[in-house]
């Protein structure tokens, strides 16, 4: 069965090594927006008619697509009800995994870190006022973290520590005891996160997705994915709207390299 994973950039790939790892059977191709990344600013039209391209295009695909996970939470946010509508597959989103920090009885200051389309819309707020009670959030956007982890080069790397630092030291003085990375692409840095924020939980939602995808691609498609002994190992095909560099520096992000 083949499903494909979209995002701006690299950011979906901590979602597809999860899918990877929970269903190695399934063959994946990924499709990296490079060419308009990085989504977090961008207008909400802008969004949904770069989501209805994308999902055409991948709808066109020689081998025949059976699901789509939208692994950005930016792109969720503003466009996946025009991608659902202009494809005729079931496509899979992604929420932050606020509920599950705030459900827990032993977490009381929870911190989300997202970009800012993701941290103004009303969804992440309909879904903090859901879950808050009595619980202290904190929200913290990042207008260049996702872009300076798609980005390769040596001078972003320091910008980057920059960037991480800058958000850590928020981070500290509203002293949560879980961190959710609401950006997908957050989950690729994770150890330096790990490494600046001791006894703070790390929650990422990709898990979730992989699951979610296995029950939608069962529902409607009637089939059981859940791998049995012997199932071959399906492949991943990196697609980009970039160029060669692009796909190259994708490459660095996936679990497996053979990928
Ligand atoms: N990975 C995207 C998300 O989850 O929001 C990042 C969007 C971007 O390009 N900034």
């Amino acid at each position: 069965y083949n499903v494909a994973i979209i995002d701006s950039g690299s950011g979906g790939l901590s979602v597809l090594n999860t899918i990877r790892r929970q269903s190695p059977e399934l063959n994946l191709h990924y499709y990296a927006d490079s060419c308009f990344s990085p989504y977090g600013e961008k207008s909400s039209e802008f969004l949904k008619s770069r989501l209805v391209q994308i999902g055409r295009y991948l709808e066109a695909l020689s081998e025949p697509v059976h699901a789509i996970v939208l692994a950005c939470n930016t792109a969720t946010v503003e466009g996946i009800d025009a991608l659902r509508r202009a494809v005729s597959i079931p496509v899979v989103g992604v929420e932050p995994a606020v509920k599950p920090a705030l459900v827990n009885p032993n977490v009381s200051r929870v911190s989300v870190l997202a970009t800012p389309v993701t941290i103004g819309s009303n969804r992440l707020q309909a879904l903090i006022s859901l879950w808050k009670n009595d619980k202290q959030v904190q929200l913290i956007s990042s207008a260049d973290l996702a872009r300076l982890i798609d980005s390769a080069d040596s001078r972003s790397e320091s910008a980057l520590c920059k960037e991480i630092e800058r958000i850590c030291s928020e981070v500290t003085v509203f002293r949560p005891d879980v961190l959710v990375l609401a950006c997908t692409h957050y989950p690729l840095v994770r150890d330096r996160f790990e490494g600046s924020l001791h006894g703070v939980e790390i929650l990422e939602p990709s898990s979730s997705v992989s699951n979610q995808l296995i029950r939608r691609l069962e529902q409607e498609i009637c089939i059981d994915c859940i791998s049995d002994e012997g199932l071959p190992i399906g492949g991943v095909t990196l697609h980009s709207s970039g160029d060669e560099g692009d796909l190259k520096s994708l490459h660095r992000w996936c679990d497996d390299q053979s990928a």
